[in-house]
């Protein structure tokens, strides 16, 4: 898995934009404020979505199928 829980710095309000290819079907979860933003990841399919980071703080974005740490988003 690429990244792995890499630490990635954004600015509040800035527009987060995921690419996703992945060879099984998934379900990425940004773990932000609320219910947070979700992707479904079709296996082999590349899949992108954005979200805004309103809120700040530090956010995980995790792969569900695989139950790991992609990136930890943190807004400042
Ligand atoms: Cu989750």
């Amino acid at each position: 898995m690429t990244p792995n829980a890499e630490k990635i710095d954004v600015a509040q309000g800035t527009t987060v934009t995921l690419n996703v290819t992945s060879d099984q079907d998934d379900e990425i979860h940004a773990h932000t404020a609320g219910d947070g933003y979700e992707l479904e990841v079709k296996a082999g399919e590349p899949a992108t979505g954005s979200f805004v980071a309103a809120d700040t703080g530090s956010f995980e974005i995790e792969s569900h199928h695989l139950e790991k740490v992609i990136a930890i988003l943190n807004v400042r």
